[in-house]
């Protein structure tokens, strides 16, 4: 550390130049977070010195990560429910498998070491989770639409399972599992559902609303325990923002030192206000017609990049449910390369030597399309 400290203005200036090196929004392709909604930026700066960690002091954030919880619980189908905003989709898948594996413990039927179901498209949040768990992962195969197959799911229970886990929004292909027979194929063996909607949550149920084929993934699915939903990503929060959210109690984690202060169900102790105020902002500002008026336009638009996408020869390799489009294009790494070293950020899957994943977030407009579609031909003659 420097013995004598620098002018506030030296800091700026040096912050500053670091910022304007990220690539700004308008050629971003592969991000399924987007600009935050001003209104939350403006929120949690207000509330950037809050830690809901310390309930005792921030009692007034508290009530608005309450009230927040509550419009997520409303929004998934199960006002009744419990669960707490946490720092996204990692820490949210963690404490769903946490408190499965606390129940599979407390019925007393683990004769081994525990297992999860998942399919291969499920995010690698998961590789990360069972390794820290000491659980084992049950790789069941995907169908050819890469969606989870209800019958393979039921056929890999056993006792030692703790829980299966669908995802309502792969970010990977944009695909949706069929959750709902998901959770039928699994109703006699009585295991836990987690649903992981962090990418899928605000899109699928005003999706649903704009009459696209969707399947039913919340609380409504009988069967289903647990879900995770990411406010940091379309819930338009900064970052951090998720949330996890039960049928039932949230696990407890652990007890603090200190006299009247409530248990700990999440990881993180000391965590942010700012983003319970985030997330808050803009779900009360938007509402509903909000949410469903975004999803449209990111609708539209991937239909308008999947239509110029054709007309310049390029065809999909699936067929997406949510708006993430992959497209057929030879060398997919090498055209993602030049289009990087142009400034354009795009991703390509591992899964895939042809394919090319581009993200239509709302970042993503017609005139973002009209600007990419020429550096992408560019990109891939060169
Ligand atoms: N589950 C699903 C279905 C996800 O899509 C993600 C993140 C997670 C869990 C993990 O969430 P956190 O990253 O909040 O812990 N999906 C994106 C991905 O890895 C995250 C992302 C976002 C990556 C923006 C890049 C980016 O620019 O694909």
């Amino acid at each position: 550390m420097r013995e004598a400290g620098l002018s506030a203005s030296a800091v700026r200036t040096e912050i500053a130049a670091a910022l304007s090196e990220d690539i700004p929004w308008t050629r971003v392709l592969n991000s399924i977070c987007t600009e935050p909604h001003p209104l939350a930026v403006e929120l949690s700066h207000a509330a950037s010195h809050t830690n809901l960690g310390d309930v005792r002091i921030f009692r007034g954030t508290k009530r608005i990560e309450r009230k927040a919880v509550a419009l997520l619980l409303e929004l998934l189908g199960h006002p009744q429910g419990a669960g707490s905003l946490v720092s996204g989709g990692t820490e949210a898948n963690l404490l769903a498998m946490l408190a499965a594996r606390q129940e599979a413990r407390a019925a007393g039927r683990l004769t081994g070491r525990p297992e999860v179901i998942v399919g291969s498209t499920v995010h690698f949040s998961f590789d990360k989770i069972f390794s820290a768990l000491g659980v084992t992962a049950v790789r069941v195969p995907v169908d050819d639409g890469l969606r989870l197959a209800p019958d393979s799911v039921a056929a890999a229970a056993n006792e030692n399972t703790i829980a299966a886990v669908a995802t309502a929004g792969s970010s990977e292909l944009g695909v949706v599992d069929p959750v709902d027979d998901i959770a039928t194929a699994l109703a006699r063996h009585g295991v836990w559902l987690h649903v992981d909607a962090a990418t899928g949550g605000f899109i699928i149920p005003f999706a649903r609303e704009l009459g696209r084929r969707l399947p039913q993934f919340d609380f409504h699915v009988d069967g289903v325990r647990s879900i995770t939903i990411d406010p940091h990503k379309y819930g338009l929060a900064n970052v951090p923002a998720g949330a996890i959210l039960f049928r039932d109690q949230e696990a407890y984690q652990a007890d603090s030192f200190f006299l009247d202060t409530p248990a700990h169900t999440t990881l993180l102790g000391t965590r942010p206000g700012s983003a319970a105020v985030a997330t808050y902002a803009v779900l009360e500002h938007l509402g509903r017609e909000g949410f469903v008026e975004i999803t449209r336009t990111n609708f539209e638009n991937t239909e308008y990049l999947t239509t110029q996408l054709t007309e310049a020869g390029y065809g999909l390799l699936i067929e997406p449910d949510l708006n993430i489009v992959v497209a057929r294009v030879p060398h997919a790494a090498e055209v993602s390369r030049r289009l990087d070293a142009d400034g354009w950020i795009v991703s390509t899957s591992k899964r895939f030597d042809e394919g090319l994943r581009l993200v239509v977030a709302r970042h993503v407009t017609r005139d973002v399309i009209d600007a990419f579609m020429p550096a992408l031909v560019k990109a891939d003659h060169e």
